[in-house]
């Protein structure tokens, strides 16, 4: 097998506004499972930036350790990228976002890796409003280390060898609501036209912005009692919208019917117009999502789609107030006060 990629491509291939074609955003080839969950994502997040015009350079891709963490090596190959340690991304990309934040974060992280060693700094790293995309590739197992139930496994799902899971299940849609989160959405592996311009409306937002993707393990997690199967999730979707990005100054020329279709500006000026085709639900309203949530879950349906918004949201960097220049092009000159003011400082703690 190949590890490289073919680097001729037709000359005809649509560009975007840098000029660049969908293959500059690829990375190296998958070593996943064929037909994991995982890469379809991958895919999703390539085709994401391409639309965007994200130069590549200014992308830094964080995750920690499982299937899901290893697949930031199968996107945007030009761009910055750190594997941390298993559930420690959020503090990782929490520190690399101080130090610079003139770049864009897109933590990947898997259940296990954030519903159970990472539950914290998941839900630390959302409360403080670090800006990032934050993506949770959801299977409800273990694949990594074969198929154990995580805590987002339902309760009486079945393993592929027949065991039930006897735990109640996470859910880190409810969790990153209740911690803060002002992007919340849930989208599905095998619905890349849903999960496309979440993606790309999440890179954009300012403020944590959360994505749960639920992403079947073909190898140990596809079969029927999984609450986690391609089949399950087709089954049980209930998307609430459908959204297009448009970038700032666009002309928007699709015709809505009169309350079929939502905008909303983000802070960069670009817009989000919301297609309604579920049920009807305000996506401004957190009490609303999480009570809607709660309410389609106890009917067995699985939410999927933009589920609260906050286009109006803060960072961490303003909730710090830090200074505009990122922390990583400050010279020693901005960083050292001098002697004199140290000395200051000293006798005043005396
Ligand atoms: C500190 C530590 N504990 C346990 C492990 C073993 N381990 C590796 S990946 C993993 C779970 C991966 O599950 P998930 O995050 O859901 O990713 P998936 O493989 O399902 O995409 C575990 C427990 C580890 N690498 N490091
Ligand atoms: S074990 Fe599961 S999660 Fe891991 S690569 Fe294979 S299908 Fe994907
Ligand atoms: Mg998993």
């Amino acid at each position: 097998m190949s590890y490289l990629k073919p680097k001729l491509h037709h000359p005809g291939l649509p560009t975007n506004a840098l000029g660049l074609t969908r293959f500059d955003y690829d990375g190296a080839v998958s070593t996943l499972c064929a037909g994991c969950g995982h890469d379809s994502i991958s895919a999703a997040i390539i085709q994401a930036c391409f639309e965007i015009d994200l130069p590549p350079h200014r992308l830094a891709k964080l995750s920690g350790i499982g299937c899901s963490s290893k697949t930031p090596t199968y996107f945007v190959g030009a761009s910055h990228g750190f594997n941390s340690v298993h559930g420690r991304m959020p503090s990782v990309l929490t520190g690399a976002n101080l130090a610079n934040r003139d770049l864009v974060y897109l933590g990947v992280s898997g259940d296990g890796d954030t519903a159970s060693i990472g539950l914290g700094q998941f839900v630390h790293a959302v409360r403080r409003g670090v800006n990032m995309l934050y993506i949770v590739e959801n299977n409800g197992v273990y694949g990594l280390t074969k198929g154990q139930f995580s805590a987002t496994a339902d309760q009486g799902s079945k393993s592929k060898r027949g065991a039930v899971n006897t735990d109640a299940p996470i859910d880190v849609v409810s969790l990153a609501l209740q911690a803060g989160a002002s992007f919340v959405a849930r989208g599905f592996s095998g619905d890349k036209s849903q999960l496309v311009p979440l993606i790309k409306a999440g890179l954009k937002h300012r403020g944590a912005a959360f994505i749960d993707c639920l992403s079947p393990c073909v190898a140990f997690n596809n079969h029927a009692g999984s609450t986690k199967s391609f089949d399950y999730v087709r089954d049980h979707n209930a998307a609430l919208n459908r959204l297009d990005v448009m970038p700032p100054r666009a002309q928007i020329t699709a015709d809505y019917a009169p309350g079929e279709a939502q905008d909303v500006t983000l802070h960069d000026g670009s817009t989000v117009i919301l297609r309604k085709v579920g049920a009807e639900h305000p996506v401004g309203d957190r009490v609303a999502a999480m009570n809607y949530l709660q309410e389609r879950q106890a009917e067995g349906e699985i939410v999927t789609g933009l589920i609260y918004l906050d286009p109006e949201a803060d960072d961490l960097h303003a909730h710090l107030g830090t200074v505009e220049t990122p922390l990583a092009h400050l010279g020693t000159g901005d960083l050292c006060p001098g002697s004199a003011a140290l000395e200051a400082i000293n006798a005043s703690l005396r």
